[in-house]
């Protein structure tokens, strides 16, 4: 009956028909300008075809939908408000359409529905989902809210409490969480599917089931004792707030929408609707999240690319050095299916590698994510050894030794004598120069850095770095098996701190110059928080273990003399010499305590002071803002270094690798897009007040150039 790029109308039998997505040109099924427009054409078919007594909605793709394409956004939301009411109406009068059509419509939910997918299938009058799909509305991710009538059909379909939670709350919900809180109708098999929704639809063709009464309850005011409610909205609006944060304006802006159209009417609750959705997609946070879907898209399509060159994947690997990030290593090979050899000298090692694995195993098992079966199975292919017998089996060798290039150079000397020539060797190092460890090497061109974070298991990225002669197939067969291993890759150039944390120790350099000159920790910490950062620079210090922390500043330092090298007892290295390890010891800039439900926290520490009392100013206050300005121009500088270096490939692959790596304030859209949100012109003015500090102060020449040309790295 209707014949698209992105869905079809096809008769199942005499007065039955079938809405089929399956979009030709992409991988999954999204709400694009394409399908809206298909959309409306195939309603304007249906309207006016006759003998049509019910209609089933299907996807022929593994996601149902996904939703809007969120490639569309940034022209969408940069275009006039009425362009972009016309770009939001043109499906809420499809969706509109939907409900008003003379039979009854019942979509079959095969796999994920979200969003603007989510909100097609709340139009329909019946939905049956299969047991492996997931819904919800992931658009306060984004930055905005759900536009095509989710705020406005989820309140009038299921208790008022509940919209609000999916809605603001922005997560995937599974089947039987749909079922039971009346998002959906029925939850079936993957395989009887597409049969029981049949049967639903041939009950409501037959009278049996009353989809009118179901329409109508859609598109009328919500049905609630107005004062009770008011009291329910309050309540749910102040938990929505403290949930969300005074940085992520989109879940409050979806409550108060909800709570504002309640007594009205469909139509009218769609235009209170697209009112917010104007005001959030104007807004710094949604273009910063919008940027994030698209760069974090680029990273991933330029590690496939690099992979693609990859001969073959590897086939066993060998993990050198146990220990808490040898094991780390190992469990992620052995979760993804690969057979793993982990090597040291020291039985103990082995066994901290191994209880390492086992720990993350039981927690996945406790958490329901995994059976005791398939975990004991993952720990079996852990093969613990003290010799180098089976190591000629491996093609992937990845060293993670302790910190010290000799050590690093022998072992893997060592290895490369003992192992094939197809061999590719890696590196876990965080600090040492690749292109030095591989002097060492008879076949550098097969060595490459892959650089984890801690805990491995937990932490997305992976650098993979290329050394000076490291060939493209071991960069290749590298980021492949990254990828293989379920991490994010990103290829960097060799340099003192690869990407991340070359750009990481400047901005603690930052932080110990502000200490110098009479600042308080805690205060820096309060206000980096609160600019977004996870954990203020004192605390992640603690965090990441002093000892670990100026050791790699120490090596990051020599790459950089002329802004890294310090003439004063920096406060990181007061609390080095002092033992104050951080939390692995019990004290760093804080002392680190057991509470009542036996966590970790941390308190102030008198003694802190004490220790750094005669190395720096008089403590002062200073404003939020030099705090802020003081800590992120060494950062800012560093990436844009990187940049122009070739240190990183593009923008979007270095805002990723911050993000993931050490987790950048996604709200703020990375590094290089808060320059942009900022301007470079502005930048350069801040920077240029604190000259007077050094080099870290310096923007550099691009920058410079960048801001009088009005240039954007976006
Ligand atoms: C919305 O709907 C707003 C409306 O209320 C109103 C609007 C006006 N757009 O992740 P995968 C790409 S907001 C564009 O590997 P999986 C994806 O980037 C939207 N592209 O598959 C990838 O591209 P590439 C709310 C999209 O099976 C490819 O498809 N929806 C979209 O691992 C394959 O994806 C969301 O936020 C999209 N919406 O996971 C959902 N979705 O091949 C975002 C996917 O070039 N999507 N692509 O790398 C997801 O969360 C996952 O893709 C999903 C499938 C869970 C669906």
């Amino acid at each position: 009956m209707f014949q698209g790029k992105t869905l079809t109308i096809t008769t199942i039998e005499a007065g039955l028909v079938e809405l089929h997505f399956d979009n030709t040109d992409k991988p999954v099924n999204v709400f694009n300008r394409a399908t809206v427009a298909e959309l409306g054409m195939a309603l304007d078919v249906l309207e006016k075809a006759p003998g049509i007594q019910g209609m089933l909605v299907t996807s022929g793709k593994k996601v149902f939908v996904a939703g809007a394409d969120i490639t569309e956004f940034e022209t969408a939301f940069t275009s006039s408000k009425e362009e972009l009411k016309g770009f939001l109406w043109a499906n809420n009068s499809n969706l509109n359409r939907l409900e008003t059509l003379p039979f009854p419509v019942v979509v079959a939910i095969n796999g994920f529905a979200l969003g603007g997918g989510f909100e097609f299938c709340l139009a329909c009058d019946f939905r049956v989902m299969a047991s492996v799909a997931q819904v919800g509305f992931p658009e306060v991710g984004l930055g905005i809210l759900p536009g095509w009538g989710g705020t406005v059909r989820a309140p009038r379909m299921v208790e008022f409490a509940a919209a609000v939670e999916w809605v603001t709350g922005g997560g995937q919900h599974k089947a039987a969480d749909a079922l039971a809180q009346g998002f959906v109708d029925a939850v079936v098999s993957p395989e009887s599917l597409r049969e029981e929704a049949l049967s639903i639809l041939r009950q409501a063709m037959a009278g049996e089931l009353d989809y009118r009464a179901l329409r109508l309850a859609k598109q009328g005011a919500l049905d609630v004792d107005q004062s009770a409610f008011a009291e329910t909205a309050s309540t749910l609006r102040a938990a929505v707030v403290r949930q969300a944060g005074k940085h992520y304006p989109a879940p409050v802006a979806a409550v108060d929408a909800m709570i504002q159209a309640a007594p009205l009417t469909r139509d009218q609750a769609l235009d209170v609707e697209f009112d917010a959705f104007y005001q959030l997609a104007q807004s710094p946070q949604a273009r910063a999240l919008i940027g994030l879907f698209m760069a974090d898209q680029q990273l991933s399509a330029v590690a496939r690319k690099y992979a693609s060159a990859s001969p073959a994947p590897a086939a066993r690997v060998a993990v050198l050095g146990a220990g808490i990030m040898g094991g780390g290593i190992a469990y992620q090979n052995a979760l993804k299916g690969f057979s793993v050899l982990m090597k040291d000298i020291n039985q103990a090692a082995l066994d901290l590698g191994m209880k390492e694995a086992g720990t993350i195993l039981s927690k996945r098992v406790e958490r329901g994510a995994m059976t005791e079966d398939a975990a004991a199975k993952v720990l079996s292919s852990i093969e613990p050894t003290l010799d180098y017998d089976d190591i000629a089996g491996c093609d992937m060798i990845i060293e993670a030794v302790v910190e010290k290039e000799v050590v690093k150079k022998a072992v893997l000397a060592e290895v490369e004598k003992l192992v094939p020539s197809s061999t590719v060797l890696a590196s876990n190092t965080s600090s040492i120069l690749i292109t030095s460890i591989a002097t060492a090497l008879e076949r550098p061109e097969n060595f490459c850095g892959m650089h984890f974070f801690n805990p491995v298991h937990a932490m997305p990225l992976v650098e993979v770095v290329r050394g000076e002669k490291t060939s493209d197939e071991t960069v290749a067969r590298a980021v492949a098996h990254v990828l293989a291993m379920g991490k994010k890759a990103v290829v960097v150039k060799d340099c003192n701190g690869f990407l991340v944390n070359r750009v990481l120790f400047p901005y603690f350099a930052g932080f110990n110059l502000l200490m110098r000159d009479g600042a308080d920790f805690e205060q820096i910490d309060r206000v980096m928080e609160d600019w977004g950062w996870p954990m203020g620079p004192a605390y992640l210090l603690d965090v990441i273990g002093i000892d670990v922390a100026v050791h790699a500043a120490d090596v990051v330092a020599e790459g950089y003399p002329d802004r890294l090298t310090m003439d004063f007892a920096q406060a990181s290295h007061l609390m080095y010499e002092n033992k104050r390890f951080g939390q692995k010891n019990g004290k760093g800039f804080y002392a680190y305590e057991r509470n009542d439900k036996g966590r970790t926290v941390k308190v102030s520490d008198p003694e802190t002071w004490t220790l750094l009392a005669p190395h720096v100013a008089p403590r002062r206050e200073f404003s939020d803002e030099e705090i802020i300005a003081r800590m992120m121009i060494p950062m800012c500088t560093e990436m844009v270094r990187c940049l122009d270096e070739e240190i990183t490939g593009s923008p979007a692959e270095g805002d990723m690798s911050l993000l993931y790596g050490i987790g950048f304030p996604k709200f703020r859209g990375g590094v290089l897009r808060w320059l942009d949100e900022i301007g470079l012109s502005a930048f350069c003015t801040m920077a240029d007040r604190y000259s007077h500090l050094g080099g870290l102060y310096q923007p550099t020449q691009s920058m410079r150039d960048m801001a009088l040309g009005g240039k954007r790295y976006y």
